[in-house]
């Protein structure tokens, strides 16, 4: 079944389930050429959460900001590409939750250890702030919060699973949003991590 945050903002229960296999391998795959490493803010602090990318467009981070970058700067190499069963994956995702002709350019890999979170934030560093995002977890589970369009407002707490894929877009595509720091927990497919894959139209 399917959970409605928002207007455009819906919650596919276990949605990614049976691709779960094939992601983890795909994940794998990626981190041997785009290591997962801790990112610092512009402010200087490292990011709790390690992060690679796949796809045209990575998300990056260091002193001089926030941004999407074709090059690792970490390599100088190209992201890996975006593979197939990513992308076919996201674009389902998407339709299923109303948003036809998704065309998802830079994937996001997140990977949390128990004791990792991530503050209340908007993604804002995309060039369309409608296009949805979609999102799917894998592993140890999380709670999510969902907030309103201003940092104060109070938020939702969503619990998100191994294989549960969320899509958020359109009027709710800014909302606040964060991940609880995640309890101890074990998971032999993921190493005891949670891993997030967030698609995103950059450009
Ligand atoms: C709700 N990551 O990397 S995307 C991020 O679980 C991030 O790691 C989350 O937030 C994670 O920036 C999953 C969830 C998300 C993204 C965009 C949203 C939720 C959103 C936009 C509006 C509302
Ligand atoms: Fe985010």
């Amino acid at each position: 079944g399917s959970s409605m945050l928002g207007p455009q903002a819906r919650v596919l229960h276990g949605f990614a389930l049976q691709a779960a296999p094939a992601l983890l391998h795909g994940i794998a795959q990626i981190a041997a050429q785009a290591p997962f490493r801790r990112l610092s803010t512009p402010g200087g602090r490292r990011i709790q959460v390690e992060m690679t990318n796949c796809g045209r467009y990575g998300w990056y981070s260091d002193r001089r900001g926030y941004r999407y970058e074709a090059i690792d700067p970490d390599s100088g190499r190209a992201w890996p590409a975006m593979p197939d069963d990513f992308l076919q994956l996201a674009v389902a995702a998407a339709a299923a939750a109303g948003f036809p002709g998704y065309r998802p350019d830079a994937c996001l890999i997140n990977r949390y250890r128990p004791g990792a979170g991530m503050g209340l934030h908007q993604d804002r560093d995309e060039e369309d702030t409608r296009a949805p995002i979609v999102s799917v977890s894998l592993g140890l589970p999380a709670v999510f919060l969902f907030g309103g369009m201003t940092r104060g407002e109070p938020t939702v707490r969503v619990p998100l699973a191994h294989g549960d894929v969320a899509v958020w877009g359109g009027v709710d595509r800014m909302r606040f949003h964060g991940v609880r720091p995640l309890a101890p927990g074990h998971d032999p497919a993921t190493g005891d991590f949670r891993l997030n894959l967030t698609f995103r139209k950059v450009r």
